[in-house]
């Protein structure tokens, strides 16, 4: 122990702490400053930058015993407050830069340093600067950054002022349609939304810390566990292992299809008989401290029978491979694709025929924030369980029974969240916190580091695949023909709906008459398959995207003319057989010719033998929905004169599921005259906020958007007057009416069959086009994304802030998608770093995103859905772009520099 005096934004404080100790820790732990956030813990991501005697440093590496006596530091919490606002934490806000918000308080305080240092910054001083902090976002792209940073300095030097730089609502009073600010973004711009960790520091001091002892091979049968050693270590309350667990000790997948051969029981709390992937939990320490319980954690004894691991689909698909679930086959799933006529003779009489492999990989989601969460017992005796969960109401269903909790003693909340990406749609701690709380009757606290986050959590499910067009000499499709396996580690949930992808998404955005093909799921040993934005588009249109530009090579068409000639026309159908929701691509490729034709002079000026510039095109279609009749309900309730609370389970991953909420429930009030201020929102509590359903495939704008419109509308039409006039909340109360209403919506939809992959799957679907301008560097072949180009139709827009956030964020992931990014060896992809995370300087500057906003005739007040939309595609545009400029055919991401060599030479 040592006695360590500092001087914490402007106030000396005595702290008395393991020199050992890092000063993140203390600054949260000890003086209560959870504004510094703690994602990777080691020096890679920033977010727990703070200012330490005038220099920006990273806290979760800085130990105690190197902090000088009486350092002076500033967090966040001494940049400004909710009243005292910086003018970074003003343009933050008004550039829409905090999304999740996790990593905001570590780029403002470092942005912070840079300013105070020299406020006449270039945006590239201001990228450079991030880079040498390592300050880094995953959600936003960068971009509205540096934006933020350059209207703080212009602020700080006098050139704008405060009310300049502040959003005005317009004169009509229309929230719908404009860059209205988020409501989470002060507390997020000001250290103060409180995430899991945060929330963690104020459980009660009776609360059990928990880690897990885990599965160090991927495939093994389970011998024996023996806790008697653990038990013994200082602090231990109980080590917890199946036998502990009341109900089925498994996490139900809830099988789509009956034809699945598995139960969809596949997945175990805590691992009994066998190990099936790097990581598995097989008990778990309950502790008076994380330390006490990390130790004991590693005195659990585990004797192992270890298997052949089948780390990819044709490892798990070779004919002497062993059933990793025995009693179901590894190819647990297959489903067809049949449109129009049979294939194979047309293909045969076609003037041009093309086919190729391609595979995507295991993409790791690299949120800031590693999960964490919760649990305990309430007054009444409900089970209550807080996590990061994106689907409440389903992720209840999923472990309720695992647990041995009914479901009426049941209550999931989720936290205030840094990202998903889609991970959280599958549960991941939330069942192990209910054993835990169950087993030992306290409160009960669990953290992953930075490496559980990686190796532990589902990835996205790689595809292999193959694909074959035929086509007219002109370029007109006439058939596809496809295959694709998908890996989907050794959890089946939802590998069958992923799986459907391949049928509704491969040649997504043209015309193609006739299709044959066969997909099929696989269990492996490698990282289980979780929801990753996008969910099987980024695969499936990879194929095809790529497909069609050695298609128009070989036609000697431009990949601009091909893709012309085939797009959705009035009339067309889907690969699904289905007419799309509207008709918008020839609109969005007429806005885009302009600027490629720019660019492909452009790219040829600016190219040199030693780095080559190209530009490359790809087409982005994902539904906005689950398949078929999906269904959400929202509340609205009036709570007071003038004001209406807003009840929902509209998860937010970071993505703005308040601002979609608000925007949308102020459009539906509107005839009341309300302020946006006098809407209140509840949300994502399941024992106060109704069944909205998941905040996955880009549904809740479309889904949950819609049913806070009926409740917002049930409500305005029992408020009305025959007069036309509007009751007051004493009206409403003197005359009986009821105050809340209770609005649902469900999509006129249909699903596709597993036979054929025809039906009518999504009400609503997003569109986009991609062109980005790559550089790659001939010597080394390093690829570089220099500029991007998008055209996005997401419908009408209900917050232009959100939307450009999605767009720019969603591109960066694409960026890493088809450069740096993958999970895949286990003892090198341990981190954001070594998973190939992008820096700011690995993302463009220069975005230029234009709209082609089509009204969806099931949309609320026109709208669509943008999450998932610009990963749809982004990455086939990227490697069609690399071809471009140098003639490297990538056809298996990443394309790291070695491969992009190899191309170079195969040519
Ligand atoms: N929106 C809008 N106007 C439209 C369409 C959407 O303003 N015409 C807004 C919505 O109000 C919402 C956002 O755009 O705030 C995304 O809406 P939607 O497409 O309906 O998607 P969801 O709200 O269901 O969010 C989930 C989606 C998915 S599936 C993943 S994965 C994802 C994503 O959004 N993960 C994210 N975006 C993310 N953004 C961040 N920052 N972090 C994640 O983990
Ligand atoms: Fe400290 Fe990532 S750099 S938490
Ligand atoms: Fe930067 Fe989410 S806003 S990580």
């Amino acid at each position: 122990m040592i006695k360590k005096s500092i001087v914490v934004n402007g106030v000396t404080k005595t702290l008395f702490v393991d020199p050992e100790l890092d000063l993140a820790n203390a600054l949260r732990g000890q003086l209560h400053l959870t504004g510094t956030k703690i994602g990777c813990g080691k020096a890679q991501c920033g977010a727990c930058s703070v200012i330490m005697n005038g220099r920006v440093i990273r806290s979760c590496v800085t130990k105690m015993k190197r902090v000088p006596d009486n350092a002076e530091i500033t967090t966040i919490e001494g940049v400004g407050s909710q009243n005292t606002l910086h003018p970074l934490q003003l343009a933050w806000m008004v550039h829409g830069a905090a999304q999740c918000g996790f990593c905001t308080p570590g780029f403002i305080v470092s942005a912070k340093a840079l300013l105070d240092a020299n406020v006449n910054v270039t945006r590239e001083e201001v990228r450079d600067w991030f880079q040498k902090n390592r300050n880094v976002c995953r959600c936003t792209g960068y971009k509205p950054l540096v934006d933020a940073v350059m209207d703080a300095a212009r602020l700080m030097r006098g050139e704008i002022t405060k009310e300049d730089l502040w959003y005005k609502l317009p004169e009509d009073g229309q929230v719908f349609g404009t860059k209205y600010i988020r409501p989470s973004a002060l507390a997020k711009v000001t250290g103060t939304w409180d995430f899991g960790a945060d929330l963690g520091l104020s459980l009660p001091a009776e609360t059990l810390h928990l880690k897990l002892v885990q599965a160090k091979v991927s495939h093994a049968n389970i011998l024996s566990i023996d806790t008697s050693e653990a038990e013994k270590m200082p602090g231990v309350y109980k080590v917890i292992t199946y036998k502990d667990v009341k109900g089925k000790n498994a996490i139900t997948g809830l099988i789509t299809f009956p034809s699945n051969k598995g139960d969809g029981w596949d997945r175990p709390i805590l691992n009994d008989k066998k190990v099936f992937q790097f990581g598995d939990a097989i008990a778990i320490v309950a502790a008076d401290t994380p330390d006490h319980a990390r130790d004991a954690a590693e005195k659990v004894k585990v004797e192992l029978e270890v298997l052949p691991a089948y780390m990819s689909v044709p490892a798990a698909m070779a004919d002497d491979a062993i059933e990793i679930h025995p009693g179901t086959p590894n190819v647990y799933f297959e489903t067809k694709i049949s449109k129009g006529e049979e294939t194979q003779p047309i293909m045969e009489k076609a003037d041009v025929v093309v086919q190729d492999d391609f595979y995507v990989g295991r993409q790791p989601h690299l949120p800031i924030e590693p999960d964490v969460g919760f649990a305990y017992f309430d007054e009444e005796g409900k089970l209550i369980i807080h996590s990061k969960s994106i689907g409440i109401h389903l992720h209840h269903a999923m472990i309720a029974p695992g647990i041995g909790v009914d479901p009426d003693q049941l209550v999931l909340v989720q936290n205030p969240t840094g990202g998903t990406f889609g991970y959280k749609f599958s549960p991941t701690i939330e069942a192990l916190l209910g054993v835990a709380a169950v087993a030992t009757g306290k409160p009960v606290y669990l953290e992953f580091n930075y490496y559980q986050q990686t190796t532990y959590t589902g990835k996205r499910s790689p595809f292999f695949m193959n694909v074959k067009f035929g086509a007219t000499k002109e370029g007109k499709l006439l058939a596809m023909e496809s295959d694709w396996s998908v890996d989907h580690g050794p959890y089946s949930e939802f590998g069958d709906l992923l799986t459907m992808r391949g049928s509704q998404f491969i040649g997504a955005g043209y015309y193609i008459p006739n299709i044959r093909g066969n997909g099929r799921t696989v269990c492996t040993n490698h990282a289980w398959g979780s929801a990753f934005r996008g969910y099987g588009s980024p695969q499936s249109e990879f194929a095809s995207e790529v497909l069609m530009d050695e298609l128009a090579e070989k036609l000697g068409i431009d990949p601009f003319d091909l893709r012309y000639k085939n797009i959705y026309r009035p009339g067309d159908t889907t690969p699904t057989g289905c007419q799309p929701d509207v008709y918008s691509l020839e609109a969005m490729m007429d806005k885009l010719r302009p600027h490629y034709l720019e660019a492909k002079k452009r790219v040829k000026e600016l190219s040199t033998d030693e780095v080559k510039r190209g530009v490359g095109i790809s087409i982005g279609v994902y539904g906005a929905g689950l398949d078929g009749a999906d269904t959400s309900e929202s509340a609205a309730e009036l709570t007071a004169d003038g004001v209406v609370t807003i009840y929902n389970s509209w998860e937010d991953h970071g993505q703005g599921a308040d601002m979609g909420t608000l925007g949308t429930a102020h459009e539906a009030l509107r005839p009341l005259g309300i302020k946006p201020e006098n809407i209140k929102l509840v949300m994502n509590d399941t024992s106060i906020t109704p069944n909205s359903g998941v905040a996955g495939g880009s549904r809740s704008q479309v889904m949950t958007g819609n049913s806070t419109r009926v409740a917002c509308q049930m409500l305005v039409k029992a408020m009305e007057k025959a007069d036309g006039t509007y009751r007051t909340y004493d009206e409403m109360v003197a005359e009986g009416l009821s105050l809340k209403y209770l609005g649902k919506w469900t999509a006129p939809a249909s699903d596709c069959s597993v036979e054929t992959g025809q039906g009518n799957p999504f009400s609503c679907y997003m569109y986009a086009i991609f062109m980005p301008e790559v550089e790659v560097d001939m010597k080394t072949g390093k690829a570089k994304v220099v500029k991007m180009t998008c055209v996005a139709d997401p419908g009408c827009i209900v917050n232009r802030l959100v939307v450009d956030g999605q767009i720019y964020g969603g591109i960066a992931q694409g960026i890493g998608l088809a450069l740096t990014e993958d999970f895949e060896d286990l003892n090198k992809h341990i981190d954001m770093y070594s998973c190939g995370i992008p820096y700011p300087k690995d993302i463009p500057d220069d975005f230029n995103i234009l709209y082609v906003e089509t009204p969806r005739p099931h949309g609320p007040f026109g709208a669509s859905g943008s999450g998932e939309l610009p990963l749809t595609s982004p990455h086939a545009s990227i490697i069609n772009a690399i071809y471009n400029a140098c003639g490297a055919r990538i056809t298996k991401l990443p394309a790291l520099p070695e491969k992009i060599l190899a191309g170079l030479q195969n040519k």
